[in-house]
């Protein structure tokens, strides 16, 4: 470190050319993030109550009282009236906090979740030291409900399933894995779908291809939803949904010295510019403003789906949602050679496929520009 401090002005310049190897989605070349820009509201609003953090609530009850708001808003948006929990750091938190209270509630050790789940299951079991149990998949790319049914046993704390898979956006059927795992703990991974599910169900667009997902179903104990990703919030936001609230002892810790006398999130300090954010963005856009959203995805989703199409490549599955995957046997190579062409997609290990995040900075010009990249790379491999 400097002993004497740089100038503002020679400061920035070591700024401007960090932000310049940065690439922001804007330049419409990154095709494989779950997450976009956030709404300009939502970044106004979070340089303005980021101080307000939610590591001592007592001092910032109006952020507090977003925070509620924020939980019982995406608490309507997953069909819960009475919604317990945080707005947390993310998907990652999210699951970690889920999984350890099932573990502290049932004694048990075990969790049964699908192939298909994010890796941060993975990162949860590790840190709780407990027993993975992974369920294959159907041919669908949805939990496989004769394999599920076949590992249930006494040992397990929790099941859990996810609505919009990160590598092809899969909704399991959630009501069926419910019929079968009875009164152990069920958690629902919507961390992406959160913010989509419910608009497209709004709009009628996926009716017969994917059951109730929420908590409709009466097992569901626990979702998580990220607002940083589909929701336009910034990052980091992510909720944990609780249908009751007892479960939540299981996290309190005593913080005698702060303003109130229990803390229950991992986290201490918090980054409750964030809450603040999605507090607005979710006020200001409304159901309406992300049914647009959505749809404006699914169009751009179908119109690259065309366009992959073209290029002689396969989608693994019909899209629900806006992740599309096309059958590539050297996703690895294409996307490394896309990468020096300075597009961004990403890929599926199983099985081997091309994959393409549609979020909103995702238009059809940048998909036009990036199948021209794409259309070469082929060619040259
Ligand atoms: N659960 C699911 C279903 C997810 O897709 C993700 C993230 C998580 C949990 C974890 O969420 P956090 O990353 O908020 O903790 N899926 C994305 C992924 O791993 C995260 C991501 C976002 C990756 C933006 C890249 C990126 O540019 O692909």
């Amino acid at each position: 470190m400097e002993r004497a401090g740089l100038s503002k002005r020679e400061v920035e310049d070591l700024l401007n050319r960090f932000e310049q190897t940065n690439i922001g989605f804007d330049s419409g070349k990154i095709f494989g993030s779950m997450c976009t820009s956030p709404h300009p509201f939502a970044l106004e609003v979070h340089s303005r109550f980021h101080e307000s953090n939610l590591g001592n609530p007592g001092l910032y009850p109006g952020t507090v009282e977003m925070e509620r708001s924020v939980i019982s808003m995406v608490g309507d948006l997953l069909n819960l009236s009475e919604p317990y929990g945080h707005v947390l750091s993310g998907g990652t938190e999210a699951n970690i906090t889920a999984m350890y209270t099932a573990k502290k509630r049932s004694g048990k050790r075990s969790v049964l979740y699908p192939r298909s789940s994010h890796f941060s299951v993975l990162k949860a079991v590790r840190l709780l030291d407990m027993n993975p149990i992974p369920v294959d998949l159907d041919e669908n790319f949805r939990m496989d409900l004769g394999d599920l049914e076949s590992k249930m046993d006494d040992s397990l704390a929790m099941v859990i399933a996810v609505a919009g898979t990160t590598e092809l956006g899969a909704v399991d059927p959630i009501s069926e894995i419910s019929d079968i795992v009875g009164d152990v703990d069920l958690h629902v991974d919507s961390a992406f779908g959160g913010f989509v599910l419910p608009f497209l169900e709004e709009m009628n667009m996926v009716e017969g291809r994917v059951g109730p997902w929420d908590f409709r179903v009466d097992s569901v104990t626990t979702m998580s939803t990220d607002p940083h990703k589909m929701g336009l919030a910034t990052i980091p936001s992510g909720c944990l949904l609780f249908r009751e609230p007892h479960p939540l002892r299981h996290l309190a810790v005593e913080s005698p010295y702060l303003t109130s006398p229990k803390a229950y999130t991992l986290a201490g300090t918090r980054d409750s510019g964030a809450v603040a954010s999605t507090f607005a963005t979710m006020k200001h856009l409304g159901r309406e403003g992300y049914c647009k959203l959505v749809k404006r995805c699914m169009d751009n989703t179908q119109y690259l789906g065309t366009r992959l199409l073209e290029l002689g490549l396969q989608t693994v599955m019909d899209p629900v949602m806006n992740i599309i995957a096309v059958h590539h046997e050297e996703p690895q190579i294409v996307q490394n050679k896309m990468a020096q062409r300075d597009f961004h997609i990403s890929k599926v290990c199983e099985p081997s496929a091309l994959r393409f995040v549609v979020m909103p900075h995702v238009g059809s010009e940048p998909i036009d520009r990036m199948i021209e990249a794409l259309e070469q790379v082929l060619k040259d491999i």
